[in-house]
């Protein structure tokens, strides 16, 4: 594989959305992207192993069992591009489906480079498949793409596991409305979303009693005590998720167990937290089937098919750009 860019987030970048996220007035927020550092990504990959975690396994069972009919609902030739590939292991179902039908190339947008080097592993016996790793940020590196896209090829943005959960409702549409921009007429997107569930069963999927989802949550301290000299102590924070009723999404927070003060020297800052204060650090917005069409057609796109997994409700939508 060609693995094309050197930077993924600069250590500037983590400063000042550290900076920004840790001097909020009210709430104070530290961005979910920032969880995939090595150990980060290694501890997501467990807890997708997870008996109480369904998402990643619902998404796979939907790909590979419809990889064929999802494929022949795709123009040829395409380039299919992946946002967020991870290792691309459920990506496998899909790129052998168009493989079979002529030579693919396969461009997975990742700011983790030991993501982008495990998802070549994955792949590299699939026959005629090339990959071309983007070491950017999704919008940077599907525009990469679209600037070399062969004449008259179509693009297949794949944008899978529910990472769309992570924005609100109106950011994930805003966030649609700008890959349609970058898109042409006719090229397609194919959209993995999780969908409600009973809150008990959200809750326990995101505060596994083996404490991994915990963990991943913490690591975020580690990883700022790393980059930015920072002296968090881990112990001294705990894992916690809520239900919002309203958002219909769940909360991951980092909860202070006592008054404590914390220096981040490489963001020229010095935090002191309450008691009970928290760190939001992820939202994970669950959808209904019938809003995710609607959504898709008001930032461009018509939902030409969705296919849905009954075992753990989650939602694979193939949108076609208008
Ligand atoms: C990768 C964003 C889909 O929100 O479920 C898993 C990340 N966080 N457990 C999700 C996550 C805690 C995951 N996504």
């Amino acid at each position: 594989m060609l693995t094309q860019g050197i930077i993924g987030f600069s250590t500037a970048d983590l400063a000042d959305d550290v900076r920004a996220g840790l001097s909020k007035e009210r709430q104070k927020e530290l961005p979910s992207k920032y969880f995939y550092d090595d150990v980060g990504s290694a501890l997501f990959e467990v807890i997708s192993l997870l008996p109480e975690y369904g998402l990643t396994r619902a998404d796979e069972r939907l790909l590979r069992e419809h990889a064929k009919a999802i494929a022949a609902r795709v123009p040829s030739p395409v380039a299919v591009a992946e946002l967020g590939s991870g290792n691309a292991q459920k990506t496998r179902w899909i790129l052998e489906a168009f493989s079979r039908r002529q030579p693919t190339t396969y461009y997975p947008i990742e700011i983790s480079r030991s993501a982008l080097a495990s998802a070549k592993l994955h792949l590299q016996n699939i026959d005629s498949i090339s990959i071309v790793g983007f070491e950017k940020e999704y919008l940077d590196g599907l525009l990469a793409v679209a600037a070399r896209r062969p004449v008259g090829h179509h693009i297949l943005v794949l944008f899978l596991g529910s990472t769309i959960g992570n924005f609100d409702r109106a950011a994930g549409e805003e966030f649609l409305r700008l890959l349609r921009r970058i898109l042409g007429p006719g090229d397609s997107l194919l959209l993995g979303a999780d969908l409600e569930k009973p809150v008990p069963q959200l809750i326990q999927a995101y505060d596994d009693p083996l404490g991994v989802t915990a963990a991943f949550n913490l690591n975020l301290l580690a990883r700022i005590n790393h980059d930015l000299n920072a002296n968090f102590d881990l112990d001294h924070f705990e894992h916690v998720v809520r239900f919002d009723h309203d958002e219909r999404r769940i909360e991951m927070h980092l909860r202070s167990i006592q008054p404590q003060t914390v220096a981040i020297p490489k963001a020229g800052i010095t935090v002191t937290f309450r008691e009970n204060e928290t760190i939001w650090t992820e939202s994970s917005h669950k959808y209904q089937l019938e809003e995710l069409a609607p959504m898709a057609a008001r930032a461009g796109f018509r939902c030409d098919a969705q296919w849905v997994d009954t075992e753990w409700p989650f939602a694979e939508s193939l949108l076609i750009a208008q």
